[in-house]
């Protein structure tokens, strides 16, 4: 299953095979290569930047890591290839041969799911088209345009579903995700978390920490899809999506590793010097991740939701890691605990599991951030540092479902009207901390040099040596 780039569209699919389906593609190319020039990172032309390729769908020796000229990366089309025999592990149709084209009862259905997941990844490339100006070395600049190329990428896996297996609605859907922009007033994208600014590199860290990683939960749902085009995209997908991640983890753990440097040498852990010292103080980083944690937990819709079941009853859109799951797969009579507010509390109730699917999903989720805030506090454990990362309460500062009405506390506490208007600044960056941050933001780009925030990388991409290689040339 390598890969062939010979072909205008790079592709495992066989375009070559279907001249109208690749007119169609053909077509829609330089409308996203505007849009790349347009909304695709800053002043980046003529970069000759160190990334990896795809180069084959093959679990090894999947990547191919080599210089590229920036307007040259070459966006193509992967699909993991199918599995003989393979059966429909969830929902109505469980045990019934996976699908090779859309069912005409499920389409719009499936059309939507494709629009809304498509619609994130053009979505994250607008938010963080101008970081690549405020880079803090050479070695973040190249991660960011490695995550760039990949969530258009990402759009490219999406537009292909919906040109090869919607016919003209899938042509002019895969318009629309050109058209509509993040945070457009008229046009905006999709979900909440799309629109929102990713103005700085912290805020681009906590992105591919926390918002990445509900792209991971979701396309694993997807990649169970009894609809098989959608789940071998969305396998592959996530192959990429584990550096998205990388970055994100690594980047904060960073960011904190700097602070504890600064406070060690202080001897202090007084916020204001610690800024004054050119690193983000604990409090600050705290109040970054409550943001984008409770986001991106939106991006999980509500916690009881008829349009989940459909999806799961339909077999579209499947569970977690659906097949090591130990049940019946259909959800007839499971139940699931989802908090909810009753009176002044929040409390925990046992609900039909199958309205649950979200809820579930999020839980996971919450595990999953969870693991890597461990390991932060971990770190700043063995520094000696007196100060440890907490996830705030799943409850605070929703938007969308049972909590999108309430104000509650990050300890699960719900607040009037009034003493969150007071409070919500010692949770929530407020305009002085996104100030400072801001602030710090200064383009580091000699090799081997950093900016004052962040601490080194431990180990280079593709085993180079980060304080000397090149990852980025100009010319
Ligand atoms: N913002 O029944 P509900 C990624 C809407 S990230 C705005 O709970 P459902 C990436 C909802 O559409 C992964 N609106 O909805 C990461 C519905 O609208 P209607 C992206 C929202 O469908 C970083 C209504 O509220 N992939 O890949 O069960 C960088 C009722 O809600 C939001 C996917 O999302 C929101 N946050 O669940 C790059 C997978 N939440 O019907 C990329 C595909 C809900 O009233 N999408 N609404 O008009 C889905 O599976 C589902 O659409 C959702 C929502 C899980 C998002
Ligand atoms: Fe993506
Ligand atoms: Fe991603």
């Amino acid at each position: 299953m390598a890969i062939n780039y010979n072909e205008r569209i790079p592709n495992n699919v066989d375009l070559a095979d279907n001249r109208r389906l690749q007119r169609a593609l053909e077509a829609w190319q330089p409308e996203f290569l505007n849009w790349w020039h347009e909304l695709g990172p800053e002043g980046t032309r003529n970069f000759d930047i160190y990334l990896r390729t795809a180069i084959s769908v093959e679990p090894e020796g999947w990547a191919h890591y080599d210089f590229v000229k920036m307007p040259d990366y070459r966006w193509g089309i992967f699909v993991n290839p199918e599995e003989a025999d393979k059966k429909i592990s969830f929902g109505e149709h469980k045990g019934e041969a996976v699908w090779q084209e859309v069912p005409g009862e499920y389409r719009s259905t499936l059309r939507r799911l494709i629009v809304t997941q498509g619609d994130t990844e053009p979505a994250s490339v607008e938010q963080q088209r101008m970081l690549g100006l405020t880079c803090p070395s050479l070695y973040d600049l190249r991660n960011i345009f490695q995550v760039n190329v990949e969530e258009g990428r990402h759009l490219w896996a999406m537009v292909y579903l919906l040109h090869a297996y919607f016919g003209r609605d899938g042509r002019e859907e895969a318009e629309a995700m050109l058209e509509r922009h993040s945070g457009d007033p008229d046009k905006p994208r999709i979900l909440g978390a799309f629109n929102e600014k990713t103005p700085d590199w912290l805020s681009f860290f906590m992105f591919t920490y926390f918002t990445d990683r509900d792209g991971k939960y979701q396309l694993a749902s997807l990649a169970e899809s009894g609809f098989d085009p959608l789940a071998r995209t969305c396998q592959f997908m996530l192959t990429e999506e584990g550096h998205h991640m990388f970055i994100g983890e690594t980047g904060v753990g960073r960011v904190i590793q700097r602070s504890c440097e600064v406070m060690s040498e202080l001897g202090t852990d007084d916020p204001e010097r610690v800024r004054a010292a050119g690193a983000v103080d604990m409090p600050t980083l705290q109040k970054f991740m409550n943001f984008h944690f409770s986001v991106s937990l939106d991006l999980f819709g509500q916690e009881a939701s008829t349009n989940a079941a459909s999806y799961f009853n339909q077999s579209l859109k499947g569970r977690f890691q659906e097949t090591m799951i130990e049940d019946d797969h259909r959800l007839l009579d499971g139940i699931w605990p989802v908090h909810v507010v009753r009176g002044d509390e929040i409390v925990l109730e046992d609900q039909p599991a199958l309205n649950a699917v979200n809820e579930r999903l999020r839980d996971e989720y919450i595990k999953d951030c969870q693991r890597g805030m461990t390991r932060w506090n971990r770190h700043i454990k063995r520094s000696g540092i007196d100060f440890q990362f907490k996830l705030p309460h799943r409850a605070f500062n929703r938007r969308i479902g049972n909590f999108g009405d309430v104000q509650v506390s990050p300890r699960g506490k719900i607040l009037s009207e009034a003493e969150w208007t007071r409070r919500h600044g010692e949770w929530l960056p407020d305009e002085e901390d996104r100030a400072f941050v801001q602030s710090l933001m200064k383009r580091v780009v000699e090799p081997g040099k950093i900016a004052s925030w962040v601490a080194p990388p431990a180990r280079g991409i593709n085993h180079e040596e980060p304080s000397t290689f090149e990852y980025v040339r100009f010319s």
